[in-house]
């Protein structure tokens, strides 16, 4: 039974898994959920995902949401498929790479998706940015890009010399992140901005991409 997800191609999360199913060329079935109309919220998609966001992935009886677990399954379950992306060979690369989802969790993507959401969700629900949490956030993610700089001064991509979920893990909302006019937090720091063109370019992401229209004005 062919992989479905639930969750629309413009949404930071459900960009998350697809890129992961891109880089493993997997089949699927992208299940549009009509935020708008609040379909998340009714039982039907409470009872796949009791927060009531998506993503959600269904493969066969197995039913599982937040996007991260879910591209760690997918990681798993076809690592011998395309990129292997948790390093499994290796228990010293697998390990850095489970340090950097864990700094892309609870160091990057908090500071990055403030400025994301005020900058481009709450004006699309007719609501004003704050301007105050947006500089509070910028500060903190420079703080953050800073260690990025220095690390990628050493390897090529953030767990070694290898493209892994870590990094694949910061595509969507830095994607978004570099349409904001503050772009040149990444820019400015020749590592991040090498690594940052090197990951965004490939062909799963670029994929992917096409379907990020939030923020086009
Ligand atoms: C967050 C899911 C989420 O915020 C994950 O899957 O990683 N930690 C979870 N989903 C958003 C869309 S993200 O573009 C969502 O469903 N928002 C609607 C809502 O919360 O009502």
């Amino acid at each position: 039974m062919a992989l479905k997800l639930h969750g629309i191609p413009m949404s930071t999360c459900t960009t998350r898994v697809l890129t992961c199913l891109h880089e493993k060329g997997l089949d699927f079935e992208l299940v549009p959920v009509n935020l708008f109309a609040g379909e998340h919220k009714q039982p039907p998609f409470l009872a796949k995902n009791p927060f009531g966001q998506i993503p959600v992935l269904e493969d066969g009886d197995l039913t599982l949401f937040e996007s991260r677990a879910i591209t760690a399954y997918l990681a798993e379950k076809y690592k011998e498929t395309g990129c292997d992306l948790l390093r499994h060979n290796d228990l010293k690369e697998a390990a850095l790479v489970k340090v950097w989802l864990e700094v892309e969790s609870q160091h990057y993507h908090p500071a990055i998706y403030q400025i994301v959401y005020q900058f481009f969700v709450l004006p699309l629900q007719g609501k004003t940015a704050d301007q105050a949490i947006i500089d509070v956030n910028l500060e903190k993610l420079g703080k953050v890009l800073d260690v990025y700089e220095a690390r990628l001064g050493t390897t090529k991509c953030l767990a070694g010399d290898f493209y892994s979920l870590a990094d694949l893990h910061h595509l969507s909302y830095t994607y978004y992140f570099m349409k904001t006019p503050w772009a040149s937090l990444i820019n400015s720091r020749p590592n991040v901005k090498a690594w940052w063109e090197d990951i965004s370019s490939r062909p799963a992401f670029k994929k992917v991409a096409e379907g990020m229209t939030f923020g086009e004005k």
